[in-house]
């Protein structure tokens, strides 16, 4: 009887200490925010996977901040290039840009790694290789740049479309000009295919095959849809050539002067956004093929032994692309791939 009298004189001071305890938990993470406008630049179109990442990433920073921290994705390469706005991050001109890793060997050539021909065999090793310490390595390398990368997402599987034929086979590839990003280990491959690779920033790709000006380009089926390419591409050809990771960065200047509470919360946020980014590129990589098929595409597999062909022409990019990318770098990832591959 005693218990329960004592038990209601104490509900006031109980509620009371728990609402104090519940603001406390609160307060503080929002005193450490200030009003910020954080803009993120892509060269891909909001109906992307990567616009349902920004769009999981904005919610999120926005609760933990109480409304504070806003991001102001801008779509379609408006505030340029990968390179270019990655540029402007390490000047401190821009906070964020989610880019792919290809175009910015010339400022951390390690990221190189990444574009070794027919490296990944599927997205699950790939995960495992990025969110790893593998992927912890190389993003560790992105301070000396200026950089900082928050998460590692997914640009995905390559594939082939051009204007004039299907490819089964390596030797279909001789005298079709085909653009590729802005990266000596693209152009190498192609080359080595046989193909005139030209490169080219993303932004100018669907007018060059609109001219003519090139026969080709290669990027994942999400890709190819979301930028329209269907309508100046009549054929794709399902090579899976290479898989292209996405970093999301952030200026390392500006990083500096965030309050530690920012930060936590833009990291955190940028793993559910990358959470929900794969999530989505998966599910719309084959509705993406289902409607470039619908769009009229032409669309081809590569068989097993003609992959093996491909895989066997281009061995040499490895050697002569060990330097560049560094010993050290190539021996971690081999080593871990073999580790995620037992
Ligand atoms: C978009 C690019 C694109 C990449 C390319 O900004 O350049 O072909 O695959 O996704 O990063």
């Amino acid at each position: 009887m005693k218990s329960t009298i004592r038990r209601r004189a104490l509900r006031p001071a109980l509620a009371a200490l728990s609402l104090a305890f519940g603001a406390a938990l609160t307060a503080p993470a929002h005193a450490q925010f200030a009003e910020r406008t954080i803009r993120v630049s892509n060269g891909v179109n909001q109906d992307h996977p990567v616009g349902n990442g920004v769009a999981k990433m904005t919610a999120c920073v926005n609760q933990r901040s109480g409304g504070k921290m806003k991001l102001q994705a801008f779509w379609g390469g408006a505030l340029g290039g990968d390179l270019q706005a990655t540029q402007a991050l390490r000047s401190g001109t821009q906070e964020m840009v989610i880019t792919s890793s290809s175009p910015l060997v010339g400022i951390v050539p390690e990221l190189g790694v990444f574009d070794l021909p027919f490296l990944f065999q599927n997205e699950a090793e790939a995960d495992k290789v990025l969110d790893g310490d593998f992927g912890k390595f190389i993003s560790d390398k992105m301070p000396g740049a200026n950089l900082v990368n928050l998460a590692w997402w997914e640009n995905g599987f390559r594939n082939l479309t051009n204007s004039r034929r299907p490819v089964g086979k390596w030797e279909d590839l001789q005298g079709v000009k085909v653009r590729v990003m802005q990266n000596n280990i693209f152009l190498d491959t192609f080359r080595t295919l046989g193909a005139n690779a030209v490169p080219m920033a993303f932004g100018e790709v669907f007018t060059a095959l609109e001219t003519r000006a090139i026969d080709g380009q290669e990027n994942p089926f999400v890709t190819i849809d979301t930028s329209k390419f269907y309508e100046v591409q009549r054929f794709l050809s399902v090579t899976r050539h290479a898989y292209t990771p996405f970093m999301v960065l952030y200026s390392k200047p500006l990083w500096d002067k965030l309050s530690n509470d920012e930060r936590g919360a833009l990291s955190a946020c940028a793993i559910e956004g990358r959470d929900e980014q794969r999530k989505v590129s998966r599910a719309l990589s084959e509705k993406s093929l289902a409607s470039l098929r619908s769009r009229g595409m032409q669309i081809n597999e590569v068989s097993q032994g003609e992959y093996r062909r491909m895989f066997d022409k281009v061995q040499g990019v490895y050697e002569k692309h060990q330097a560049s990318i560094g010993q050290e770098t190539i021996t971690r990832l081999k080593d871990t791939l073999a580790q995620v591959r037992k």
